[in-house]
């Protein structure tokens, strides 16, 4: 039998409820549900961190983002923080003989210095960490550069309009969203930052000159990014490949496209989820025209989870209209609580998953890289990967048991285990003021019993020390080995 194609659809703030298929009511994503129809909805998977790079350095080494400084949230200039002696996901696919490529949201920096050359050839990047082919943006959508970067080449870049970014200061004399606001076609919010050079009528985060040519239109940024798909599942329809493929949505600045402005009745949050679900549709009916759909392992996930307000007035609070983009978890995007880290997951495989299947066992991202080193048998090699459990008989449906304890990163930690999860003490702040979540911070111990409290309400660490010693030096021992 022919190894199975890996599609893996990577999404940027979808929160635990944003899927009808999770018990949404107010939105409808019948192309998403679909996977969970020949596949395994998991309840209980979780991202390392509550924000993108991390979770995504996790995904990408099978290593808490902790064991490296330098994994928060990354400007749009930083460079690559994949070690290239790092065994890495695609690295475990192209060993076993599959075509690799990444399409969509990148993140993890690219170069190896901050200060670089946009208009030469930018490397080391997803190429030099197991990837062979990429079309990427390299960090975030409310971010500059807009740009795509092909391999290693900014596209539609041109010698005589040389492309200049900094995150420190103003490049160049375009208009700016603080300066020239009466330009944006989408109000920042105050306070965010989302004010610097003006894209397409939008205020990004950092300054850009040049480029012209070069920048992305975000209407047509999934319709780009779904035709590279298209087309790599076509050219490589022969051989095995793993698709690594990191939508955008439903992050800022959410500009759906025409044909989903208004659709939701939720705002363009709910319109970009809408594009979305269109988006894994449109790769679903390319493997089934193919006739791969069969042989394919598809994974969806999200990096973190949901946010109204990031950073633009884009009508996501105003038009909420009961929407539950956590599902009713506590916290979201930044938090500690397990808004910010309990992801949907499915994982689809029509040839081997007859029917549709539910699984509480506890697993992380993270473990999609020794999964499928061990489906393929392929052997992580000493000191890499530590993190990574191999659960790919849970991930098929074949078993239902998880990972004893997961820990995950916010502006402070946290361990699951078992029933029990356990929020180390911080002095961060209670509340994040713009994007008004609760980011799950407190000078105290917090432990809760997800078994009964899965809204993480009744503090019950006092009640329980013992418990609070055996997470806390569970946790204690994770953060200072290795
Ligand atoms: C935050 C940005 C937010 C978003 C996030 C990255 C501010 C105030 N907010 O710092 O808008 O860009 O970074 O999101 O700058 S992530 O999903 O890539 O982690
Ligand atoms: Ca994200």
């Amino acid at each position: 039998m022919k190894n199975p194609n890996v599609v893996i659809i990577y999404v940027d703030d979808l929160g635990y409820g944003d899927l009808s298929s999770y018990g949404a009511t107010k939105i409808s994503t019948p192309n998403i549900d679909a996977l969970t129809q020949k596949g395994i909805r998991f309840t209980n998977a979780h991202s390392t961190a509550a924000t993108c790079t991390p979770s995504r350095y996790s995904m990408m080494t099978g290593k808490y983002p902790f064991r490296q400084s330098g994994t928060n949230i990354l400007p749009g200039d930083a460079k690559l923080i994949i070690s290239l002696e790092d065994f890495t996901l695609p690295k475990v696919f192209k060993q076993a003989g599959y075509k690799t490529a990444i399409i969509g949201k990148w993140h993890l920096g690219l170069g190896s210095t901050v200060e670089k050359n946009w208009n030469a050839e930018l490397k080391p990047g997803p190429l030099e960490v197991g990837f062979d082919y990429s079309f990427i943006f390299p960090a975030t959508a409310d971010r500059v550069p807009t740009v795509f970067v092909e391999n290693h080449n900014v596209v539609n870049v041109q010698a005589e309009d040389s492309i200049t970014v900094s995150y420190s200061h103003k490049v160049g004399n375009e208009p700016t969203g603080s300066e020239n606001p009466e330009l944006l076609k989408m109000k920042a919010s105050p306070n965010h930052g989302h004010n610097n050079t003006i894209v397409n009528g939008i205020g990004r985060i950092g300054w850009m000159s040049g480029g012209t040519a070069a920048r992305w239109t975000d209407e047509e940024l999934s319709f780009t990014f779904i035709d590279k798909v298209k087309s790599f599942i076509a050219e490589n329809k022969e051989k095995p490949f793993f698709l690594f493929y990191n939508a955008t949505e439903p992050h800022v600045p959410r500009m759906p496209a025409t044909m989903f402005k208004g659709k939701s009745g939720l705002g363009y949050r709910g319109d970009a989820i809408l594009q979305l679900d269109h988006s894994v549709g449109e790769i679903t009916q390319q493997l089934k025209n193919l006739g791969l759909l069969e042989n394919t392992i598809v994974v969806f996930t999200s990096d973190n989870g949901p946010v109204l307000d990031d950073g633009y007035q884009d009508g996501a609070v105003e038009m909420l209209n009961g929407h539950r983009p956590s599902a009713g978890l506590r916290g979201g995007k930044y938090s500690a609580f397990e808004a910010g880290s309990r992801m949907p997951f499915i994982v689809s495989w029509p040839q081997q998953i007859k029917s549709a299947q539910t699984s509480e066992a506890l697993v992380g991202q993270l473990d999609l890289l020794s999964s499928f080193a061990k489906m393929l048998n392929v052997t992580v090699p000493a000191k890499q990967a530590y993190d990574s459990q191999n659960l790919i008989q849970t991930f098929i449906g074949k078993s239902n048991s998880g990972r004893e304890y997961i820990v995950k990163s916010s502006g402070t930690f946290s361990i699951i285990k078992g029933k029990y999860k356990y929020i180390k003490p911080s002095k961060g702040e209670k509340m994040n003021e713009l994007t008004q979540i609760e980011l799950g911070n407190s000078i105290e111990d917090q432990l809760y019993d997800l078994s009964v409290d899965p809204y993480e309400i009744n503090n019950i660490a006092k009640e329980n020390p013992k418990i609070v010693q055996e997470l806390k030096a569970t946790l204690e021992a994770e953060l200072s080995s290795k």
